[in-house]
């Protein structure tokens, strides 16, 4: 009903319009149109309203709500069942108590700032309150536990897809980072909860620091981490962004489950600011250096160390300079 009532409100944003026109309009009583009213003020929307002429839409608040976001999706099903905090400790934490309960995939879990948002292997991810986009989507893909890094690489391309359209020249780091100039714009996390011999969910975390200013970063990520609003010199609307990748991603995953992973790996590798780059390489058990030739099907990187080819299933990558050249 809050959605409707904006709508009508929208539709006349150079005049009032009446109680009693949006109470004929979508049939409820006017006592019911004030309290949504006042709800809706709560949220942050301001809305004037005149004892004659009736309510006015003023400004609409800077956040990623529902009301605006639905009307607008574009998408089949992903966003469709949307969670929506203003606060929340993390998207992915949420996505996965949903998941255990049943949701629908495509589910999305959005929040304004996280209290203690999370990057892989425990460690922290910065999330300012209404800076970024802090955003979990529930997948429930048909194909085996081994194949979920696949998730990341499509979320990935997805992101550096929907980034590059704003002419942000960005790169994925192996394999989860969107980095523009070597400092990371985004941070992708996905975690799986399967059987044996099949997945029952996937939840894909995505951070993206939209506007977050330079000097808004604690100290110890200011040379590490960089935002849109820092690289273009504007702040950029989070809801078009969020629109936009939501879009990107259901295309690229509905891709996948129809007609494979193929175009969407070969999109990665043009997309790569890992392959072809001398790299140090810190693994579970182990630390290794080399090149970073290739990425295979399951979403492993290819590197080639003094020794041979290595297969890296899971780790960190540090880039660093090519080593000299021997004249
Ligand atoms: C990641 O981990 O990059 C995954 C980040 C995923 C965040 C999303 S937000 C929505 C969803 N809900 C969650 O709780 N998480 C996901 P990793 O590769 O381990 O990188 C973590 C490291 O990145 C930290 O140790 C910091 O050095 C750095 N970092 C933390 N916050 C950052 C930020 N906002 N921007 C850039 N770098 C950051």
């Amino acid at each position: 009903m809050r959605a409707e009532i904006l709508r009508l409100l929208r539709q006349n944003t150079e005049g009032y319009i009446s109680g009693e026109d949006i109470s004929k309009l979508l049939n409820v009583s006017r006592t019911a149109i004030w309290k949504h009213m006042q709800v809706l003020k709560e949220e942050g929307y301001q809305i004037s309203s005149h004892p004659r002429l009736g309510y006015r839409l003023q400004t609409v608040p800077d956040l990623l709500l529902p009301n605006e976001i639905c009307p607008r999706l574009t998408t089949n099903y992903i966003g469709h069942s949307l969670h929506y905090f203003t606060s929340i400790p993390s998207t992915n934490n949420e996505a996965k108590r949903l998941a255990a309960e049943g949701c629908p995939e495509g589910t999305i879990v959005l929040t304004e700032e996280q209290q203690s948002g999370r990057g892989r292997l425990s460690r922290g991810w910065f999330s300012p309150y209404a800076k970024g986009i802090w955003l979990s989507v529930v997948l429930r893909p048909q194909f085996p536990p081994q194949e979920a890094p696949k998730c990341t690489l499509l979320a990935a391309v997805a992101v550096a897809r929907t980034i590059r359209s704003l002419g942000v020249d960005c790169g994925i780091k192996w394999p989860n980072d969107i980095l523009y100039q070597g400092k990371k714009l985004v941070g992708i996390l996905t975690e799986m909860n399967a059987e044996m011999d099949a997945i029952n969910y996937i939840v894909i975390g995505i951070g993206i620091n939209v506007n977050t200013a330079a000097d808004e970063f604690p100290q110890e990520l200011r040379d590490v981490g960089t935002s849109l609003s820092a690289i273009l010199g504007y702040p950029v609307s989070r809801l078009d962004l969020l629109l936009a990748l939501l879009a990107e991603l259901e295309a690229l995953y509905t891709q996948v489950c129809e007609t494979g992973f193929a175009p969407v790996l070969e999109e990665w590798r043009r997309l790569s600011a890992t392959l072809g780059q001398a790299v140090d390489i810190f693994g579970i058990n182990r630390s290794f250096s080399g090149i970073a030739l290739d990425i295979d099907d399951e979403g492993a990187l290819i590197i080639q160390t003094e020794a041979g080819l290595e297969k890296v299933l899971a780790g960190d990558v540090s880039l660093r300079a090519k080593p000299q050249e021997n004249k």
